[in-house]
């Protein structure tokens, strides 16, 4: 209840947003933390899927959440299903059924309307949340049928509002009635074009690739964030991909039974990790290049409810809004050194000499955007979102940014990316770097590793 409050009341603030606007000295880092909500959701952090009741950092989140651009989830919702009719005349592994059929609404409603009572564990008419992550879980539901539970789960706040069958807030679940108010909308619907392109884009990557690596692998420039907001997490992986990709292929082996064995440098025990369609679906991915990110992703969500004093019942939720240190922690079994970017706190000079030095070190470094500007989304920089830092030149004081989502970058006045290619990678000045992003995460130093 307290939540759907929160959601409707776009007017309470954000905690970090009051802090970032607070004298520096008030700064906590902590709670400075960028989170990011999911693709699909991510500029629009989905309220729906990082949930985790009772924790306060997802009060937080869901407050930041409400406070989204719902535009820019639309954007991602569409270029999602160009995507998926570009590669739309792709056979699945089955045969039966392709990511173009996918993408017919027809496809999605019914496939809804027929699974309901078989997704209503309790069978009182609601399709809860807890239930629809419960059957998320379950290998036995594939293909199509885990593609449209997950978009289900990913849009079910709007879905269950559709129609108003119950007393109060409309929050025990999607009913038969829901469904039939979502179909009535029609496919040119933003929600329709949501639902419609998470199913395709789900089932897409849940059949893209059964390998943990491709031949060359691991690839960092291949990974895209999913529909979770794991985006700290995954732009540190990133970081590391590219520094080391044998770090990545010693830290996971596949067992060969469906299961894969995680060891993060950071964690004592090793990880057994499986993923269902489902969880495949809202999963990040690395398309090609193998599920190696998917199975990451989730074993940080595993071990990071490990430590929860409160677990989350999905793994894959708890992968979301976790600081970037304790990614870079699990990653290299060194907990990452946060510093939030402003004249008192960390100047420009000082942010220039740290960045010389990770990057001769080869350490990772990951930047964060916590608040929205006067300029919000117009350079294309989506907020409240973790980037990996490539690489900073010295000599020509530029910074190489990319977006975890394998897009989202500078654009210039036209909308254009001003690399002209929006692969999530882009170069600005320092200065620009400076003004525009909120805190960068630093590896810290190996104890016998010294500069010269
Ligand atoms: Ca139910
Ligand atoms: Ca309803
Ligand atoms: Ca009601
Ligand atoms: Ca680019």
């Amino acid at each position: 209840m307290s939540r759907d409050l929160v959601l409707t009341q776009p007017q309470i603030r954000p905690r970090w947003l009051s802090l970032v606007e607070d004298p520096p000295t008030q700064l906590e880092p902590e709670a400075l933390t960028p989170r990011s909500p999911e693709p699909l959701r991510v500029e629009t952090p989905n309220p729906n899927v990082a949930r985790r009741p009772l924790s306060l950092d997802t009060r937080r989140d869901a407050s930041r959440r409400a406070l989204a651009d719902p535009s820019s989830q639309l954007r991602r919702a569409q270029t999602e299903q160009q995507l998926i009719s570009r590669n739309g005349n792709n056979k699945s592994k089955d045969g039966n059924t392709n990511a173009a059929q996918v993408a017919s609404p027809e496809l999605v409603w019914s496939t809804a309307e027929k699974q309901l009572p078989a997704w209503d564990l309790n069978q009182d008419g609601f399709l809860s949340r807890s239930e629809l992550e419960k059957v998320a879980q379950d290998p036995k539901v594939k293909g199509l049928d885990a593609a449209v539970l997950m978009s289900l789960l990913s849009n079910l706040d709007e879905i269950q509002a559709l129609s108003n069958d119950e007393y109060g807030f409309e929050n025990d679940g999607i009913t038969g009635k829901d469904l039939g108010e979502l179909r009535k909308l029609g496919d040119k619907a933003e929600l329709n074009q949501k639902v419609v392109g998470t199913a395709g884009w789900g089932l897409q990557k849940s059949q893209t690739s059964t390998d943990l690596f491709d031949q060359d692998g691991p690839n960092y420039d291949a990974v895209k964030q999913g529909s979770l907001g794991s985006c700290e997490f995954l732009s540190a992986a990133v970081a590391l991909a590219k520094r080391d990709p044998e770090a990545i292929k010693k830290m996971i082996s596949d067992n060969g039974d469906g299961s894969y064995t995680v060891r993060f440098p950071g964690s004592k025990d090793p990880i057994r990790v499986t993923l269902s369609d489902a969880e495949l679906g809202r999963a990040a991915t690395a398309g090609k290049d193998g599920r190696w990110i998917s199975v990451l992703e989730k074993a940080y969500g595993q071990f990071m409810n490990q430590r929860a004093l409160l677990p989350s019942d999905s793994p894959q939720l708890a992968t979301e809004s976790q600081p970037g240190r304790l990614a870079m922690k699990a990653l290299t079994g060194r907990e990452g050194d946060q510093d939030i970017l402003g004249p008192v706190t960390t100047n420009l000079a000082t942010t220039r000499k740290k960045l010389t030095e990770a990057m001769q070190d080869g350490r990772l470094v990951t930047a964060g955007i916590a608040k929205e500007l006067i300029t919000k989304g117009t350079d294309g920089l989506p907020a409240n979102h973790q980037y990996t830092v490539l690489n900073y030149d010295p000599k020509t004081d530029q910074i190489t940014l990319r977006n975890p989502w394998g897009g989202g970058e500078l654009r210039d006045a036209n909308g254009k990316p001003r690399d002209g290619k929006n692969d999530g990678v882009f170069t600005m000045s320092l200065t620009d770097f400076y003004a525009r992003f909120n805190d960068v995460v630093y590896e810290t130093r190996a104890p016998r590793q010294k500069r010269q």
